[in-house]
């Protein structure tokens, strides 16, 4: 073997332990979460927010052309929200401002993302997949507040 195909090889495999490293460094000290596809659960049909805990909710989400079901979430300011996302037509995205959200909308499959709201305040969310002629309004909004009773959804 040549010295410059070691060479290359040995960089090769240095840098996939980095990333690996990085990868590993990630979700152990940082706790950051890649996105997590569920086939395995029928893809459930309209929308729903139910709270699972102290602090605690899960927010079953649809995205259709063109809007987001529910497309105003308020939750109580530290709120801890299980997202589930599905599709009812084609693909569509899910970026929530503010945080480390982006999902994909897929119809037939599930797409899930914990997301934690330490402060008050309004997340706006948002398409970044073009789904169509009127994908540009494709948004919505959590609203973070400091003490509400109920959480509520609202189309
Ligand atoms: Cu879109």
């Amino acid at each position: 073997m040549d010295k410059s195909e070691k060479l290359a090889l040995t960089l090769s495999f240095l840098l996939l332990s980095l990333f690996f490293g990085a990868i590993v460094y990630a979700s152990m000290a940082r706790n950051i979460e890649v996105p997590t596809c569920i086939t395995d659960v029928e893809p459930f049909l309209t929308d729903t927010l139910f709270q699972t805990g102290p602090d605690e909710y899960e927010l079953q989400m649809v995205a259709r052309m063109w809007a987001f079901q529910p497309s105003v979430v308020r939750l109580p300011v530290g709120s801890t929200v299980n997202i589930y996302l599905t599709s009812q037509d084609i693909i569509h995205g899910f970026k929530v401002d503010r945080k480390n959200v982006n999902l994909m909308a897929a119809p037939g499959a599930i797409n899930y993302l914990k997301v934690t709201f330490d402060e008050a305040g309004e997340y706006k969310f948002a398409c970044h997949e073009f789904c169509g002629a009127a994908h540009h309004t494709m948004a919505g909004r959590f609203v973070i507040e400091e003490a509400i009773n109920e959480p509520e959804t609202a189309d």
